[in-house]
C-alpha cells in the first residue's frame, strides 16, 4: 500500500471561502444569463448561489472521506501499524463527523431552497440566504477538530512504509551494526546505507530479487536491541515479522560489536513470531576459520550469500 499520495486536509474556513467564491461565481453567471423581471432575477441568482455553496462544500467534504484508506479493508499488518500510531476511535468519529457535515450542509440547502422560492421580496431573500450561509459555515467549524486529526494522521500515514504485502517477504534483523544492510545489498540491487556505527538504518530499507518466476521482497530492519520499549520504527519492524514475514534471516555477527550471549537472546525471542529462521553469519571474511566452523556447527548457520540464496528459495518453494 502506498500513503504517499493521501490529499491535504485543509482547515474549516478553507473549505467555506471556496465555497463562498464559487456561489459568488456561480451566482454571476446565473444573473447574466437570466433576462425576466429583476426581483426573480435575483431570486433564481440567489437560489443558484446557495446551491453551490452547498454543493462545493459537499464535493470537498465527500471527498475526504472517499479517498481516506478505509481501515477495515486493508492488510493486517497496516491495519495494526495504524491503531499502533493513530487513534482509531477518533479518526472514525472524525470521519463519521465529515460525513455528518455534508449531509446537513445538504439539508440545510434544499430547506433554504424553499424557503428562498417562497420569498417575496429582496430583503427576505437576503435574510434568508445569509442565515444559509451562517448555519452552513457554523456546520463546518463544528467540524474543525475532526479536520484537524485527519490531517493529523493523514501525515503519520505518510511516513508509513510501503511495502508490498502480497509478495513472499523476507526479513533481515539483528542487532545494530553487524551487517544486515550489508547483506541486503548483496541480494538484491539495493544500495541500503551502510556505515560503521550502530543505528544507521532508520527506516525500513527494502530491496527486491527475482527468484525464478517469483519475487522476493526483502525488508533490512534497523537494529533491534533487546528490550521492551520500541520507539515507532522498531514498532514497524516488529509488525513486519509478525504479519509480513514468511522467513526470517537472523544475522550473528561473530566479531562481536554486540555479546554473542546477547545476540543469543534476542535470537530465542523470535520464536514468537512462529516463523523459519535462517541464521547467517555476517563478517566471516574477518574471523578465522575455526571460529566460523565452530559457529556454523553450532547454529547450523548459512555463511555465504550464495547458500543463503537457495536457502530462501527452498523454503519459498515448501511454503507453496
Ligand atoms: N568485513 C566485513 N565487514 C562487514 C560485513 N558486513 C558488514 N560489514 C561492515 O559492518 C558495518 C556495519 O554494516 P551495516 O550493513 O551498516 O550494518 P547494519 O546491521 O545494517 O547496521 P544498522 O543499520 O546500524 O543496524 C559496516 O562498516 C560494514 O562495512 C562483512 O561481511 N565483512
Ligand atoms: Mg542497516
Amino acid at each position: 500500500m502506498n500513503f504517499q499520495g493521501l490529499q491535504k486536509i485543509e482547515r474549516a474556513e478553507f473549505y467555506i471561502e471556496l465555497a463562498f467564491r464559487a456561489a459568488r461565481k456561480q451566482g454571476d453567471k446565473i444573473y447574466m444569463r437570466t433576462s425576466g423581471e429583476q426581483f426573480l432575477r435575483i431570486k433564481k441568482t440567489e437560489i443558484e448561489r446557495v446551491k453551490e455553496f452547498a454543493k462545493t462544500i459537499r464535493e470537498k467534504m465527500d471527498a475526504i472521506t472517499k479517498n481516506f484508506p478505509s481501515i477495515d479493508g486493508m492488510p493486517e499488518f497496516y491495519q495494526e501499524l495504524v491503531r499502533t500510531t493513530i487513534d482509531y476511535d477518533q479518526l472514525k468519529k472524525s470521519l463519521g463527523a465529515v460525513k455528518w457535515a455534508s449531509e446537513h450542509v445538504r439539508i440545510f440547502a434544499r430547506k433554504y431552497e424553499q424557503k428562498m422560492r417562497g420569498a417575496r421580496e429582496q430583503g427576505t431573500l437576503k435574510r434568508q440566504s445569509t442565515e444559509f450561509y451562517g448555519r452552513a459555515s457554523s456546520l463546518l467549524k463544528q467540524i474543525k477538530s475532526n479536520l484537524a486529526y485527519l490531517e493529523e494522521s493523514r501525515g503519520i500515514m505518510k511516513t508509513y512504509p510501503t511495502i508490498k504485502t502480497e509478495l513472499f517477504t523476507v526479513a533481515i534483523t539483528g542487532f545494530p551494526n553487524i551487517g544486515k544492510s550489508t547483506l541486503l545489498s548483496k541480494l538484491t540491487p539495493a544500495k541500503p546505507e551502510i556505515k560503521n556505527y550502530a543505528f544507521t538504518t532508520k527506516n525500513l530499507n527494502q530491496g527486491y530479487a527475482q527468484y525464478g518466476i517469483h519475487k522476493i521482497q526483502f525488508v533490512d530492519t534497523p537494529g533491534v536491541l533487546n528490550r521492551h520499549q520500541m520507539n515507532a520504527i522498531e514498532q514497524q519492524a516488529y509488525l513486519i515479522m509478525k504479519y509480513l514475514a514468511n522467513l526470517i534471516v537472523y544475522v550473528i555477527d561473530l566479531t562481536e560489536p554486540y555479546s554473542i550471549k546477547e545476540q543469543e537472546k534476542l535470537l530465542k525471542t523470535l520464536a514468537e513470531y512462529d516463523k523459519p529462521i535462517v541464521i547467517y553469519l555476517s563478517k566471516t571474511d574477518i574471523i578465522d576459520a575455526a571460529t566460523t566452523a565452530k559457529a556454523k556447527k553450532k547454529y547450523r548457520a548459512i555463511t555465504s550469500v550464495g547458500d543463503l540464496r537457495a536457502r530462501i528459495e527452498k523454503v519459498m518453494q515448501q511454503g507453496r
